[in-house]
């Protein structure tokens, strides 16, 4: 049986996760795990292109469903060139953001109902979901101040607070709904404490997989 292990990082803007992604990474690496990590939208050429118009395209009107078809146009590419391959070679795929993330913001966000994004997310995916989700859970208004630090903001750090109020209450809503899967990491504290929540996790659903 593969040993291969599918673990995703999700959070709405300033949650950290970027900056928790290497700690993840070393911590596997220590545990003796050989790691592929990986992003969405992107990870492949086709998702890189993808994201650039998706994140940087001001220009660029689309509707929500557009959006959507585009977040599932990269993953597909990202499933079958990096992700499968990666998992039947038994490694940790670690992907900075997955589809919980089209949950929260296409979903909540945009307000695409959940069944209809569950219809592509079969399809393009058939049975693979995360073996485990990283959910890094901060206030909006907090997130948004430490993610306000960079210069240029993409076309979603445009979005208004509401709208990152709904992508919040989704993320929650899916950790409620599975919470085997998906790990709620209280991001507001410092990143000391942050990140002994995660290794905690790390210890109890890694170490013997
Ligand atoms: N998207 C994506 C969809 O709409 N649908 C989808 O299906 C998918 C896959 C992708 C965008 O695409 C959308 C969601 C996104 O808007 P992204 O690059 O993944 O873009 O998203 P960002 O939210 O921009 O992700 P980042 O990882 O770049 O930023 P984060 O999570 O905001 O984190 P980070 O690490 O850069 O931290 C922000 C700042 O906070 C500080 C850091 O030092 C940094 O300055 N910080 C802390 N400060 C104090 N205490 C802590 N605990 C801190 N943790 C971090």
């Amino acid at each position: 049986m593969s040993k291969g292990l599918f673990i995703t990082l999700e959070g709405g803007e300033g949650a950290g996760k970027s900056t928790n992604l290497a700690f993840v990474q070393q911590w596997l690496q220590r545990a003796g795990r050989e790691v592929q990590v990986t992003r969405e939208p992107g990870g492949t050429e086709l998702g890189e292109r993808v994201r650039e118009i998706l994140l940087h395209r001001r220009d660029l009107q689309m509707s929500p469903e557009s959006e959507m078809l585009l977040m599932f146009a990269a993953r597909a590419e990202h499933i079958v060139k990096i992700i499968a391959p990666a998992l039947a070679a038994d490694k940790v795929v670690l992907c900075d953001r997955f589809t919980d993330a089209t949950y929260a913001y296409q979903g909540g966000g945009r307000g695409i109902p959940p069944d209809r994004i569950a219809v592509i997310e079969d399809w393009v995916q058939g049975d693979l979901r995360p073996d485990l989700t990283l959910l890094l859970d901060v206030p909006v208004a907090a997130g948004r101040q430490r993610a306000g630090q960079r210069s240029e903001p993409d076309r979603f750090e445009r979005e208004n607070n509401e709208f990152f109020m709904r992508v919040r209450a989704t993320y929650l809503a899916r950790a409620a709904s599975e919470p085997g899967r998906v790990r709620v990491i209280d991001a507001s504290q410092g990143l000391e404490k942050v990140q002994r929540q995660i290794a905690m996790v790390l210890e109890e659903v890694v170490r013997d997989r």
